[in-house]
């Protein structure tokens, strides 16, 4: 009997799959079928696809042609399903010819024709919506979100508006968006959605003004220094139905959703220390400070609570300038402290104390991609990973698209409380600044 392997996400089932189906059957007896596991097509950057696992092997099912259907759920997994399942030849559109030629000291390689004018990417495209994003910034830098929104089905960065002509040109030159505008209100009248993403001073009248033309809005936090201006735009945005969402990667990220699972779930025992630094110095920034404040903060109120019974602030400064502060937080049975540093550095770690462990983050923790976990009475520290490419905006314009298509405007990322507590710490620096 002859054993034919092929793999393929299969989403949105089309003629294409069905062919390659057919074609792969005839090429033997016996056809097993791979089809792609979610996290598998996630870590290599495929974030689009739109079925879930259990409907892509519903439709391979359906077309009558697999005898056997299992899940690629790693990166190398091929070459142990060849020799698990005996195979004599793998099967695969000429989409990949040359990519798998490694394969064939371990079963013969097929690659056959690609069904022409049709696939997975065209039917998204026609099927879904489109959102187009305008940038409001005034500095040259995207955050990456132009790269990072391509990714995602449906939308794109088209728009820009920058009240620093300077700072629009070298804009222009470094991401060459379709759009330009002169006028804010325009842009915010061109765009479904509205990043924000300039001086903090500025945020609040940006993000009003986008909320009240009826548009979602994805902002650079602090909003504000000032919490009823905060309870203002939220309350705008529900009564508008829109979503107003900061940009904090962070929570978006696979390993930062391990930690807290583990934090909140009392895998390390009771919390008794939270610590974090934090510093970054760019003099083209007024008010880095705050902009990194917000970082460490909410994974603090994620992880020990919102109820610390006593906070206190130690601000130093430089002028008009934070050099550095320290934020210290007394909870009922634990303590926090957060160390931001602007000119004065400090080493940017996280380190989290529990009674049956000790998590660490080292280096640019809020956008590492692993974690150590250190449990007493083991000699081995175990490590947390995910890979990913680029800064992970990808996921939260994900976590939107979600959003957007459950008809849901509140984030189970970042809560509605702890948007607020991030600005009312924020706001009792500032009286401590002053
Ligand atoms: N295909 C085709 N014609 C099309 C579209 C797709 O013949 N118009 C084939 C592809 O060449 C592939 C199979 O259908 O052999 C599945 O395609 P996808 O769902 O796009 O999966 P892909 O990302 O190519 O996964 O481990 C995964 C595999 O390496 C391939």
């Amino acid at each position: 009997m002859k054993k034919i392997i092929t793999y393929g996400t299969f989403d949105l089932f089309h003629i294409g799959h069905y062919n390659i189906l057919k074609r792969a059957k005839e090429q033997g007896d016996y056809l097993v079928v791979g089809v792609t596991g979610e996290n598998y097509d996630i870590g290599r950057g495929k974030l689009n696809v739109h079925d879930s696992l259990a409907t892509r092997i519903e439709n391979v099912e359906k077309t009558g042609f697999a005898d056997e259907i299992i899940v690629e759920e790693y990166l190398g997994q091929k070459i142990g399903d060849i020799v698990k399942y005996d195979i004599d030849a793998f099967v695969i559109g000429d989409d990949w010819r040359g990519k798998f030629d490694h394969l064939s000291r371990y079963c013969d390689m097929i690659y056959l024709e690609r069904t022409k004018g049709i696939s997975s990417t065209q039917i998204r495209e026609e099927k879904f919506n489109q959102y187009d994003i305008g940038i409001i910034c005034d500095f040259a830098d995207d955050n990456q979100i132009v790269k990072e929104a391509k990714l995602v089905n449906g939308f794109e960065a088209k728009n820009i508006y920058c009240d620093n002509p300077e700072e629009l040109n070298l804009f222009q030159k470094k991401y060459s968006l379709p759009n330009v505008f002169d006028d804010y209100n325009e842009l915010i009248d061109a765009s479904d959605i509205i990043y924000i993403r300039c001086s903090i001073e500025k945020r609040f009248n940006f993000i009003k003004r986008a909320l009240k033309l009826g548009k979602h809005v994805i902002y650079d936090p602090p909003a504000t220094f000032k919490t009823y201006e905060l309870e203002k735009l939220m309350k705008l945005a529900k009564e508008k139905n829109l979503i107003l969402m900061e940009n904090i990667k962070m929570v978006h990220i696979y390993v930062f959703n391990q930690l807290l699972w583990m934090t909140q779930g009392g895998l390390i025992g009771d919390i008794l220390s939270f610590n974090c630094s934090i510093s970054k110095n760019d003099e083209t920034r007024s008010n880095l400070f705050y902009d990194l404040s917000s970082l460490t903060i909410l994974p603090m109120l994620k992880i020990m609570g919102q109820n610390y019974e006593k906070a206190d602030f130690q601000v130093k400064k430089d002028g008009d300038n934070i050099e550095f502060a320290s934020m210290n937080f007394v909870y009922p049975n634990g303590r926090a402290i957060i160390n931001v540093g602007n000119e004065i550095r400090v080493d940017n770690q996280l380190e989290i104390i529990g009674t049956e462990g000790t998590i660490r983050m080292k280096g640019d923790w809020w956008r590492s991609k692993s974690f150590e976990l250190h449990t007493p009475g083991s000699k081995d520290v175990q490590l947390y990973n995910t890979n990913f490419e680029g800064n992970g905006f990808k996921y939260l314009i994900r976590e939107m698209s979600r959003m957007l298509s459950n008809n849901r405007i509140d984030s189970r990322s970042i809560f509605e409380d702890e948007s607020f507590n991030i600005v009312k710490i924020l706001e009792q620096v500032k009286k401590a600044e002053n």
